[in-house]
This record gives structure tokens, sequence and C-alpha cells, in this order.
């Protein structure tokens, strides 16, 4: 493959953020090796458009542990009728841990969409919202906006493969995209999940492709 622009092609960057890195208190297992094949790929500038996502949730968010009386980090609860795991406090709005993280050029993108943003409700998925109290997904927007710009294709990576990035790639199937994930520019909350989310991603005609494969070197 040479580096030629890949027409009606996105990529998308999922949540790569300070407390999703090492140190962090939402850590994905090895997440700075993402670093690396994620500026591989930007630095080819093959795409023609460019999506970044920032977890951007208010204090006191829903899905806090510490929001909810007696929980625990990565206890399972019902919400709205649905599964929702409670997580350690992570990307508050405006804190050093919710920017966006510093070795990533993001002067390439086209948008930044910041999600989780409604105390209320989670939202992993670049393109909808988990389910709020009317047991719907609200959209984000993104479809529309991709579709209105002739993207066809979407790429992503980032943050975590088995919670943002499989719903992202699950919501980008089921609005209609082709989906690729870059599997070594994503890593996951826990490397346990790994055999489900492939399978998953597999059952739905998402593709799994090696940043490798994506970036041959010259
Ligand atoms: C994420 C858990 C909670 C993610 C965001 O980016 O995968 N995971 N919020
Ligand atoms: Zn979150």
């Amino acid at each position: 493959m040479t580096h030629e622009i890949l027409p009606c092609s996105a990529l998308i960057l999922v949540d790569i953020q300070p407390d999703f890195m090492s140190g962090g208190p939402l850590a994905c297992e090895q997440a700075d090796a993402i670093v690396a094949p994620v500026q591989a790929i930007l630095a080819q500038d093959r795409f023609a458009q460019y999506v970044a996502t920032q977890d951007w949730h208010p204090a006191g968010h829903i899905s806090f542990a510490s929001t909810h009386d007696g929980g625990k980090p990565f206890d399972n609860i019902e919400l709205y009728g649905h599964p929702q795991v409670l997580w350690p406090d992570h990307c508050v709005q405006g804190t050093t841990g919710a920017a966006l993280h510093s070795a990533i050029n993001w002067d390439r993108m086209n948008l930044i969409l910041r999600k989780g943003t409604d105390a209320a409700v989670d939202s992993y998925s670049a393109f909808r919202e988990n389910y709020n109290c009317a047991e719907q997904r609200p959209q984000t927007g993104l479809a529309g906006w991709l579709k209105e710009r002739q993207v066809r294709n979407v790429y992503i990576c980032g943050l975590a493969r088995d919670v943002c990035v499989l719903w992202s790639a699950q919501d980008a199937r089921a609005a209609g995209f082709n989906t690729y994930v870059i599997w070594d520019a994503t890593a996951p909350v826990t490397g346990k999940t790994d055999d489900a989310t492939r399978r998953r991603m597999q059952k739905q005609g998402i593709r799994i492709l090696h940043s490798s494969e994506f970036c041959p070197a010259p």
C-alpha cells in the first residue's frame, strides 16, 4: 500500500487523555504503547476528515462510583434499566487528566467532540450516548456530520478498546459506515476482554487492522 489519500475516509481518535494513560485513575493496559502508532498514522496525513473525542464529565457524574452511596469502582449497577459500570472519577471537565494527550498533534482535527457532559447519562460511543432515563440513546450528531462530508469509511483508534472504542465501532457499523479498528492503536481497560471484544467486532463486520498493514514502512 502506498501513502495515497484514502477517499471518503475519516480517522476517529477516541479519548486519548491522561486519565486513561499509565498512572491515571482509569489507566488502560499498556495505554502508552498506542502513542507511537497513532503518531505514525497521523504523520501520513491520508484521511479526508479527522475527529477526536474527549471524555468530559462534570464533577459528580452518574458513572462515578463516588457519586453512589457505597459504590465501588468497577461495580456493576442497573441504571435506567440497563447495566452501568461504576468507574473511578475520571476526565472531570477542566482538569489536566481530561486534556487531550500532549504527545499527539491535534492540529489536524476537523472536529473535537466532547461526550459524557450530561451529569445523568454516560456516553461511551462517539455516535450515541448510553441509555438515558427515557431508555433512549440520543445521537451525538457525528454520523450526520460524517455523512454530510461524504465519509463512508471510518478508522478508529484510541481508548478504551473494550469500552469507548468498541461502542463507537458498533455504532459506526450500525450507522452504515465501513468500520475499521486499528487494534494496536487501542488499549483495553482490561486485556481479559480482548477475545470477547475481537469476536464482537468480527461478528458485526467491523474489520480489525494492525497499524503495520495500514502504514507500511516506506
Ligand atoms: C471510557 C470508561 C468510562 C473510555 C470512558 O474512554 O473507554 N471508559 N469513560
Ligand atoms: Zn467516562
